[in-house]
């Protein structure tokens, strides 16, 4: 079965972290709207979701992806770069603890469950901002049977994931002229659509942000199924599409 933890929107969202302040304030109540849109596309995915109630004291803690790296039977529990971030993780090790084994990382760790992209047997991770040596160290120490490959990240981009992101099987979409992923089936995503490179896939189904037409019809060619959502709100805070759940498989 394919699980997703997912997170409801704190009623202080509108605090969240963002590099930029936006020109219009987040509108929680349509951030709330957009995430039960989002968390719908991924049940018609076939996905189970399972909510953990909001968490005002963490205006991020929507982005639960952040928190953990599932792979397999094992979660890693992240030590998230933000200090802001780092009483996200409670209730996600407790959430994941009935479903998988878990490793809690330790200081001087940091590490963003955004910039880790498993593809087959390897974990990219991006050296951000927010995930450092010793994080990267204890994410292999975690996996010993992956393969860990390091991306330097280009300048300004927040997650690994903000370029990138997994379709399947070795396709992934990938925004032009960033990082290198030779031998991958790439799905390029114009730099002018670049927003669009962050999609959660599964079996074959692809939640995405709307508003891409480039994509949608990049990914529509491959046979793939779409599902468009709109994401304004978690745009403004900086977020995307694969930082609002953790999805993962149990047996
Ligand atoms: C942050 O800056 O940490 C949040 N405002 C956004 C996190 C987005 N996470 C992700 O893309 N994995």
């Amino acid at each position: 079965m394919i699980r997703a933890l997912v997170r409801e929107v704190p009623a202080t969202f509108a605090d969240a972290l963002c590099a930029s302040s936006p020109d219009v304030p987040i509108d929680v109540a349509l951030a709330r709207a957009q995430h039960a849109a989002y968390c719908d596309a991924l049940a018609a995915c076939g996905v189970a979701i399972e909510q953990l109630p909001a968490d005002d004291s963490s205006p991020d803690s929507v982005f639960v992806e952040d928190t953990a790296v599932v792979v397999e039977q094992r979660a890693l529990i992240t030590r998230p770069g933000a200090p802001s971030r780092r009483g996200e993780t409670a209730a996600v090790f407790a959430a994941l603890g009935p479903h998988v084994g878990l490793v809690q990382m330790d200081e001087p760790g940091t590490l963003d469950g955004g910039d880790v992209m498993l593809v087959g047997k390897t974990l990219y991770v991006g050296r951000s901002a927010r995930t450092n040596a010793d994080g990267i160290r204890q994410l292999a120490a975690a996996f010993p049977s992956q393969r860990v490959e390091v991306l330097d990240l280009p300048p300004g981009v927040l997650h690994l994931k903000c370029i990138c992101s997994p379709l399947g099987g070795d396709a992934v979409l990938l925004v032009e002229g960033t990082v290198q992923l030779p031998h991958m089936d790439v799905v390029h995503v114009t730099p002018a659509e670049a927003y669009a490179a962050n999609a959660v896939a599964v079996h074959g189904h692809v939640v995405m942000a709307d508003g891409f037409p480039r994509t949608h019809d990049a990914l529509a060619a491959r046979g793939l199924v779409l599902h468009p959502v709109p994401v304004s709100e978690v745009r403004k805070a900086d977020g995307s599409l694969t930082c609002q759940s953790i999805v993962f498989a149990t047996l």
